[in-house]
């Protein structure tokens, strides 16, 4: 498509779709005529590989997952169908300015954090290896919540990306489905049969994934929860107008918010009943497409394979089961194999609050007839395995990553570290049963929108030094290597990444009003607030540096930008006093002149995809600083590390992948491994003793205790001294050390800008692996059993 055909198609949606001239058209039109314009494009390529699967007879995917982070789609398609220039062109011909067109889209939120953005990444790479696949999610009406600050502490506000129309969807009116809940279950003579009390419906929303150089496209399903009963009219000319929508809004409760808060017994039904509506209207259409090309329902595992995205959607199992018994008439013990042909499990998570169980009288009063089964799968699980029973039923929980590994086929964790604990710990009993069932399938990101198109400075060297043809083949990017011992190259690396910061700079500057030095080393931690990631420890860092600095004005100091961005759980107040401290500690130390130009610290509020986008490729440090064995893997550590950034880590998750690639000398490690931070935790009074061996933590500490943070409030903070000095979990006081000794030879080697650019290359030439195309190959050859069809 050239640029002047893009054109006229963006005139004529801006005419014939949105009803505007051009002389009267705002921002948001000009981007809605764009993304039509563009949308067409991909209209064909989608056709044709559903067309392809269909004659191909191709073994399809099917990707359940409660989230998906997508971010912004617009410029994601045209980079993917190859018409930047084009639509940049166009845009300019028209008077507009293209990046503000861009930055109109607003992002969708459809997750909270690692996990959502992995099953979008994933998307990315399915449809650009072209494996038949389909994501199946929710079409929440509030993504994540909007983030903002007021007096330095977190304010959420509901989050409307629908309240103007979203282009990229295909409203599916036809395709929907009745999903059940309460009621009781007959034990008839053909067996069982579950009166459902209560019906919603689920009504489709596709939205087209295209790959890379449009050659496949796959579809996201997202459902959307409606009333099953019409408009009660009657009762409305009754003059009850509340209560004659009421079954309406009712239904729709079910698919309005991400994550609703779970700490009420009604917000725990809420989030159960979100879980069975999405996962039975997934399998209810996964089932339709299977009759209408298959017979045999015993060959379901020969031609559908089904990821479940943590437990989730592991309902899943119980669901397939009743389907395959209750309505195929299916042997018990044949529909359980069945489903555990077809079933597969990611793990994401070992810590024991976030594994997900619910209470076994909940499960029964909502779903009768799958709490039914899933006792029957406890019994049939203790029959054929020489298991002892109560794996998945224990006082009184569902415990849903038993349920789910007991019906898959394959478990895989996140990172090799992941996977080996996920052996040894939370599934050790049941991985001593079934020794074949777990694997790793490291985590990856897409390079089309983590490099290609979030970095074109970088991008565009990377393409003159060694060609194009890197962007759906990242293992080329070790071609790169050859180049680092060339000081030109390092030259016009440094120059890339130096635009990047520049640009970033002026962002800040823009957004917060606080003014940084495109020289200073950009030291970023961005991603969920949590006690694990230890964002506390890297605030204890900058206010020891702070301290340090007053104390030796005259040292000739690194300068630093430290930059953090994240959200904390609503209900998180730890999470959320964290949020606090650093904007206090921004505060004080940004007014501080004595430290001017040498610390800076920026906190800008509601990071998300897009923010993720613009920070990624201008960061000079990465802080990968988790407690080690609690982060699964990471992927934002894997963003920093393709774009150029050295990383400060500890050996957790995927960083240990990290650092075997890009070598240890372009990595910052510091701090205990998984094994010692469980001797340590042994240790009585941990804490105080790493507090008296490290004067630095021993001064930070005591100031949040002495109130410098908190101007008229003096114990404002001092919940989080006394979580450091007597319930440090996390062990940031035992890694601290360790932390500032490695975080002050990063100093050191930041002197040295050459070398610096050496290893940062280096950590770009050497982070092709991973690709999420990687990841998808591995999951497709070792768990689906699928092919590419094209
Ligand atoms: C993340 N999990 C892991 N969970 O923490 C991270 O290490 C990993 O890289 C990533 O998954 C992808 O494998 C994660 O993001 C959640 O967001 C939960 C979703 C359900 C509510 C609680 C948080």
């Amino acid at each position: 498509m050239t640029k002047d055909e893009l054109k006229s198609e963006i005139l004529r949606h801006l005419a014939f779709s949105f009803g505007k001239d051009a002389a009267h058209a705002q921002t948001r039109d000009w981007r809605m005529a764009l993304s039509l314009a563009i949308r067409d494009r991909v209209v064909t390529p989608w056709f044709e590989s559903t067309r392809k699967t269909y004659e191909g007879r191709h073994k399809r995917v099917y990707y359940l997952s409660m989230e998906f982070l997508i971010g912004r789609l617009l410029q994601d398609a045209i980079v993917n169908l190859g018409l930047d220039d084009a639509a940049r062109e166009a845009c300019l011909e028209l008077g507009l300015s293209y990046d503000q067109v861009l930055a109109d889209e607003p992002d969708a939120a459809l997750g909270n954090g690692g996990l959502g953005r992995l099953a979008a990444c994933f998307l990315d790479s399915l449809s650009t290896l072209g494996i038949p696949a389909y994501g199946y999610g929710i079409r929440y009406e509030h993504g994540l919540f909007r983030q903002s600050f007021h007096e330095g502490r977190q304010v959420e506000q509901a989050e409307d990306w629908l309240s103007q129309p979203h282009p990229w969807e295909f409203e599916r009116p036809e395709v929907c489905y009745g999903v059940g809940f309460y009621g009781t279950v007959r034990e008839g003579e053909d067996g069982a049969h579950w009166d459902a009390g209560d019906m919603v419906v689920a009504k489709a929303y596709d939205t087209p994934i295209i790959g890379w150089q449009g050659r496949w496209a796959n579809t996201l399903r997202l459902w959307s929860a409606q009333s099953r009963t019409q408009f009660d009219l009657a009762r409305f000319n009754e003059g009850q107008f509340a209560g004659a929508a009421e079954p309406e809004a009712l239904a729709r409760t079910i698919s309005r918010v991400l994550y609703p808060n779970d700490s009420t017994p009604q917000g725990k039904e809420l989030r159960l009943k979100q879980e069975y509506f999405f996962t039975a209207a997934s399998l209810a259409d996964i089932l339709r497409r299977y009759h209408s090309e298959y017979t045999d329902i015993r060959a379901l595992p020969k031609h559908v394979a089904i990821q479940l995205n943590d437990t989730h959607p592991a309902i899943a199992g119980p669901e397939l089961v009743r389907i395959l018994h209750d309505e195929h008439w299916v042997e018990l013990d044949d529909a359980i194999e069945i489903a555990r042909g077809t079933l597969n499990y990611t793990n994401h998570t070992l810590l024991p609050e976030a594994l997900e169980s619910w209470h076994e009288g909940l499960m029964r009063h909502l779903l009768p007839r799958h709490m039914r089964l899933i006792e029957q799968i406890d019994d049939w699980h203790a029959r054929t395995s020489k298991g002892r029973k109560m794996s998945t039923i224990d006082h009184g929980q569902v415990k849903m990553g038993e349920l789910s590994f007991v019906l898959a086929n394959k478990v895989n964790g996140v990172s090799a570290l992941h996977t080996d604990l996920m052996k040894k710990t939370v599934f050790s009993e049941l991985h001593t049963l079934h020794p074949d069932r777990i694997l790793n399938q490291t985590n990856g990101i897409t390079p089309r929108r983590w490099l290609r198109t979030c970095n074109p400075t970088l991008s565009a060297l990377i393409t003159d030094t060694i060609g194009s043809g890197w962007e759906d083949d990242l293992d080329r990017l070790e071609d790169l290597e050859a180049h680092v011992g060339d000081a030109g190259f390092r030259a016009a690396f440094a120059e890339a990444k130096h635009a990047n910061k520049a640009r970033l700079a002026n962002r800040i500057r823009a957004i917060r009003g606080v003014s940084i030095d495109p020289d200073a080393m950009f030291d970023i931690q961005v991603k969920r607030i949590h006690e694990y990631k230890r964002q506390l420890m890297n605030v204890l860092e900058v206010i020891a540096l702070w301290d340090a600095i007053r104390r030796n004005p005259g040292k000739d100091w690194t300068p630093r930008v430290k930059i953090f961005g994240g959200k904390a759980a609503p209900g998180y107040h730890t999470a959320k006093e964290i949020v606090h401290l650093i904007n206090d500690v921004a505060r004080v130390v940004n007014a501080d002149e004595d430290v001017a130009g040498r610390l800076t610290v920026v906190f800008p509020p509601n990071y998300n995809v897009t923010m993720a986008e613009r920070l990624v490729p201008a960061a000079d440090l990465s802080q990968q600083i988790s407690t080690a064995g609690k982060e699964a893997s990471g992927t934002g550590n894997m963003k920093f590390a393709l774009n150029g950034a050295l990383t400060i880590g500890t050996l957790d998750g995927a960083n240990v992948e990290i650092r075997e690639r890009v070598g240890d000398d372009n990595f910052f490690l510091f701090g205990m491994t998984a094994d010692e931070v469980v001797e340590r935790r042994a240790v009585p009074d941990h804490a105080a003793e790493a507090i008296a061996a490290s004067p630095e933590l021993a001064r930070a500490i005591e100031h949040i205790e002495r109130g410098s943070f908190g101007p008229g409030e003096p114990d404002r903070h001092r919940h989080l001294a006394n979580l450091l000095r007597h319930h440090d979990y996390f062990l940031v006081c035992s890694d601290f050390a360790s932390y500032w000794k490695v975080s002050r030879e990063v100093d050191e080697a930041y002197r040295d800008r050459d070398r610096w650019t050496r290893m940062a290359a280096l950590n770009t030439a050497r982070s092709g692996w991973f690709s999420s195309d990687r990841t998808i190959r591995g999951y497709a050859e070792e768990i689906w059993g699928a092919t590419p069809a094209i």
